[in-house]
């Protein structure tokens, strides 16, 4: 594809030209290069580890994976007994999201993952995956944390599916280019920001004249949007991604990340499957309450 407006030798790199037809040939450097693939399907045979719990989870602590754990966590917290969960590390720099039996949960081979194993009204386990989805299933199957009020329900779902519409652009469009790419292209990120500040100003104008995402109740909303643009603002994502997109600037998102960040199940559900920062705060397995006590880095010594 060679375009006369734009020369190759305004291209990165230099000279480069798009060819006919895409090839898998080698990989493009980076972070997570080695995992890409353009197929999809299992690499290798792995049954999955089941615990004692009706509710098992296959995840990682990135944003997508700690919003379920929040969930879970609020369930217990909110009484619901049922929710109790084993949640199992799947190390997607390892490809564990391409053994046979994570693939068989999600033919998508991306964290999160869940098998309900006691559904409602008994029958074969269920499985959930996309966390929007797992989300929604913990709601309807607990009756929490989603209102039944049509207009409020419609609420939790707009920002509910901003969220999983607008991340990608956060994750995979400013936070790659940003931090993860073998290289910085200025077009990319500038693109990326530009993008990532407006997402941001929606939310901050949102949630001037709305205590949580979905107005004045804690939802599903909360807990996804949280773990995305709460950790953005709290200048915990992407090296200095916080200082470079100047997310001071944006009040009340800072007020409503702290508000949220400050309750006991929102702490306990962004331990799980933690696998970086201060080892007292990375829970690798949970398959039990007391395991934030006990089995955190920090105790088992293998940080
Ligand atoms: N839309 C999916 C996105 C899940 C996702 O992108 N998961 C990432 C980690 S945050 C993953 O598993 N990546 C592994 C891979 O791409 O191979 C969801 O919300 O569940």
């Amino acid at each position: 594809m060679t375009d006369t407006k734009f020369p190759p030798e305004k291209n990165l790199p230099a000279g480069y030209v798009p060819p006919k037809v895409w090839k898998w040939e080698s990989e493009s450097g980076g972070a997570f290069a080695s995992i890409n693939r353009p197929i999809a399907g299992p690499t290798h045979e792995k049954v999955l580890p089941i615990g004692k719990h009706p509710l098992q989870l296959y995840s990682l602590g990135t944003p997508n994976g700690v919003k379920v754990t929040i969930m879970l966590e609020e369930l217990l917290a909110a009484g619901h007994k049922d929710a109790e969960y084993d949640a199992w590390l799947i190390t997607i720099g390892k490809g564990d999201q391409f053994g046979s039996g994570f693939v068989e949960v999600n033919p998508n081979s991306k964290i999160p993952a869940m098998m309900d194993r006691a559904p409602k009204g008994g029958g074969e386990p269920v499985r959930v995956f996309e966390s929007a989805s797992i989300l929604v299933y913990l709601a309807e199957k607990f009756g929490a944390f989603l209102p039944s009020d049509l207009r409020l329900r419609t609420e939790t779902f707009n920002w509910l599916f901003w969220q999983m519409g607008s991340a990608p652009f956060l994750g995979g469009g400013f936070g790659h280019f940003y931090s993860y790419a073998p290289m910085k292209i200025e077009y990319a990120i500038n693109r990326y920001a530009m993008e990532v500040k407006r997402q941001m100003d929606v939310l901050d104008r949102h949630l001037a004249d709305h205590e949580f995402m979905a107005g004045s109740e804690y939802t599903i909303a909360d807990m996804a949007v949280w773990p995305w643009y709460g950790r953005l603002a709290a200048k915990d994502a992407y090296d200095d991604a916080g200082d470079f997109l100047s997310v001071d600037e944006y009040r009340n998102v800072q007020r409503w990340r702290k508000q949220i960040g400050e309750r006991p199940a929102v702490k306990r559900g962004s331990m799980v499957n933690r696998t970086s920062g201060d080892p007292s705060t990375q829970l690798h397995e949970r398959h039990d309450a007391s395991d934030f006590e006990t089995k955190t880095q920090d105790k088992i010594g293998k940080a």
